[in-house]
């Protein structure tokens, strides 16, 4: 496969309602997007991928300018006119840009989108998935009462959402899940603390083991796995590592070392599909749930994360959840929706599977460039 060409563009799509986690309250998404035109032959295919980081630096170091520069000054350059045996092979010619995984994982996803379409096959089957429905939880961010919060679960359980994950920080926490479990006593339900927590917290986070939580989601820094596996020992609910996961190489760590019993596999954290089915190969080896996060995404990071779902080893609920969730309209047709059963059906057409709204994404596009 030759990339002979790519688009980088930004597009801004303001969130429905904001968002907030312990590190920032989201109100309108900078989203980067990727296109590649790939020849195999005499076949010619499009890519999409999408950056999944946040506007600014706090839940990694990435963010969307950061990104751009990114891909622009260092990657795209690298790879177009590129020749590529597989999509893995994008991912090796752009080892040598350390870190910033979500900007290289676009271009990575793009081409596994491009590659799948031109095999003729739906991406999740491209990528080895087997899961023909996927279980979807969803992921509710810090309100402004615990009034609004029941409310919204409430809305969520009878959406269908099989499991409910709650945003918590000091001052939002056992209060709060204990408000719930009053109100919900048998809700699947998980924390995700984005690590606004240190050890001097042990003593809180064991008080959390009464209210029978599916995991706790990324208590400690960002950074850690070591402490992770201490405070593991003292607490009875799994822990479920987020930000800490950044390869295999993390995931295997983190097992050896007892640090979680839960991983959050996210496809831009990790830097991409290639990345994503090592850490899918290692915790099945290992006998170790994960399941896939999100990143508030368009409808083209959406479609990935439905991919990455269907793969053995993502046994637990997501938070990959229908559309309109997020967005007044979004950039895909069809839209992601969600069965009553709290499910989502992955597609059967090649890549992707939805259609883009090339429209829609011009009239959303702030800037772009051509490579
Ligand atoms: O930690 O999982 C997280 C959103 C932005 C940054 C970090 C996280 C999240 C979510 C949202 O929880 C999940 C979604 O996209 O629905
Ligand atoms: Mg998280």
């Amino acid at each position: 496969m030759k990339i002979t060409s790519a688009t980088l563009r930004e597009i801004r799509m303001p969130l429905l309602s904001p968002f907030e986690t312990s590190f920032a309250r989201m109100q309108q998404r900078r989203i980067l997007l990727v296109q590649l035109v790939v020849h195999d032959g005499d076949a010619t295919a499009e890519g999409w991928g999408e950056v999944t980081c946040g506007e600014a630096p706090y839940y990694n170091a990435e963010s969307t300018d950061i990104a751009a520069i990114v891909l622009r000054d260092f990657a795209l350059p690298l790879v177009v006119g590129g020749e590529f045996a597989h999509p893995a092979a994008v991912s090796a010619r752009m080892a040598r840009i350390r870190g910033n995984a979500m900007a290289k994982a676009a271009v990575e996803n793009a081409l596994w989108d491009a590659s799948a379409r031109l095999a003729g096959e739906p991406l999740w089957r491209h990528i080895g998935g087997s899961r023909a429905e996927i279980a979807c939880g969803v992921s509710i961010g810090i309100k402004d009462s615990v009034e609004e919060l029941l409310d919204t679960i409430a809305r969520e359980r009878a959406a269908g959402y099989q499991r409910i994950k709650i945003k918590i920080k000091p001052g939002w926490d056992l209060a709060i899940l204990e408000q719930v479990r009053t109100h919900f006593p048998d809700v699947p339900l998980l924390a995700d603390a984005n690590s606004a927590y240190t050890l001097d917290d042990a003593g809180l986070l064991q008080e959390f083991d009464r209210f029978g939580l599916m995991m706790i989601e990324q208590p400690l820094w960002h950074d850690d796995i070591y402490l992770h596996a201490r405070l593991q020992r003292q607490l009875k609910t799994p822990i479920c590592l987020d930000e800490s996961i950044h390869h295999v190489r993390d995931a295997r760590l983190a097992i050896e070392l007892g640090a979680c019993g839960v991983i959050n596999v996210k496809l831009g954290r990790v830097g991409g599909f290639s990345s994503a089915l090592e850490v899918h190969a290692a915790t099945r080896a290992a006998e170790l749930p994960v399941w896939c996060g999100g990143m508030l995404e368009s409808g083209i990071g959406r479609a990935h994360n439905i991919a990455l779902s269907t793969l053995e080893n993502f046994s637990l609920p997501g938070d990959v959840s229908a559309s309109r969730r997020y967005w007044r309209e979004d950039i895909i047709d069809p839209e992601v929706t969600v069965t009553p059963q709290g499910t989502i059906l992955p597609p059967s057409s090649p890549g992707l599977g939805f259609a883009i709204k090339r429209d829609l994404v011009q009239k959303l596009t702030v800037w772009e460039q051509s490579f």
